[in-house]
C-alpha cells in the first residue's frame, strides 16, 4: 500500500482477554458503531487454529462495516483471512519480508518503534506507519522497552513523516495532548476494551482526537 497518510485516527487493538469476559465481537462492534477507523486482533497466547477462528469472526465484523483488519504478527492468518493489513514489532517478521510475500506486500504493514535507530533503518522506509510503543507505561504490555512520552513523540515526529500511530496507556484524559505532541492516530486497548460502555467510550475518544 504505501500511505503517506493514515485515515484511521482512532485504531482499536484487541484480544479476547483484555475485553475481561466480554463477547470481543460485540465490544469491536460497539467501538466501530462509536467511531473506531480501525481494528487491530491481537493474540499473543492463542493456539494458530484459535487465533485464525477470532480472525474469522472478527473480519465478519469489519467487513460488515467497512474498516480494516489489522493483524498482529502472524503472517499465515493475515493470508488465510486476506486482511487489509498486518502489524510487526522489532523482534517479529521484518516489513520487508512482508513486502516480499505476494500476498502481503499490497497490504498495510505496520511496525512498532522501541529504538530510534529503528528510524534509521530500511523496515522503517518500507512500513505504512509506525506504532509508538509505548507513549506511557502500561499494564496492558509489560515487555516494553522505551517509554518514549510526549517528548519522544515530538522528537520522532521531527525525524519521519511517516504517519504515527501511538500506543500505551492513552485514555480521554492524555488523547489531546498525545495528538498536539504529533501522533496521527490513538491505539488503545483498556480504554475501549475495559469501559463499561465501549461504543460511548469510542465515541468520546473520537470527539477528542477530531474536534
Ligand atoms: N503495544 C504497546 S503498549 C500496548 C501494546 C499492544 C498495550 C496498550 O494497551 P492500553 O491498555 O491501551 O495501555
Ligand atoms: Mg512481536
Amino acid at each position: 500500500m504505501n500511505i503517506n497518510t493514515f485515515p484511521y485516527p482512532l485504531y482499536l487493538v484487541i484480544s479476547e482477554a483484555d475485553c475481561k469476559g466480554k463477547d470481543f465481537l460485540k465490544v469491536a462492534e460497539q467501538a466501530i458503531l462509536g467511531g473506531v477507523d480501525v481494528i487491530q486482533l491481537r493474540e499473543k497466547n492463542d493456539s494458530p487454529e484459535l487465533f485464525l477462528q477470532k480472525a474469522q469472526q472478527l473480519i465478519e465484523i469489519t467487513n460488515k462495516y467497512d474498516i480494516p483488519l489489522i493483524i498482529n504478527d502472524n503472517i499465515s492468518v493475515a493470508e488465510k483471512v486476506n486482511s487489509a493489513g498486518i502489524h510487526v514489532g522489532n523482534n517479529d517478521a521484518t516489513p520487508q519480508d512482508l513486502r516480499r510475500n505476494p500476498l502481503l506486500k499490497d497490504k498495510i504493514i505496520g511496525y512498532s518503534i522501541e529504538h530510534l535507530n529503528q528510524l534509521e533503518n530500511e523496515q522503517t522506509a518500507v512500513a505504512d506507519y509506525l506504532g509508538i510503543s509505548p507513549v506511557f507505561k502500561t499494564k496492558t504490555k509489560t515487555d516494553t522497552i522505551t517509554e518514549w512520552g510526549l517528548e519522544g513523540i515530538s522528537k520522532i515526529r521531527q525525524l519521519t513523516q511517516k504517519p504515527l500511530v501511538a500506543i500505551g496507556s492513552i485514555h480521554l484524559e492524555n488523547a489531546r495532548a498525545v495528538i498536539n505532541a504529533g501522533a496521527d492516530s490513538l491505539a488503545v486497548v483498556s480504554a475501549i476494551c475495559s469501559a463499561a460502555d465501549p461504543q460511548k467510550a469510542a465515541y468520546e475518544l473520537k470527539n477528542e482526537i477530531v474536534k
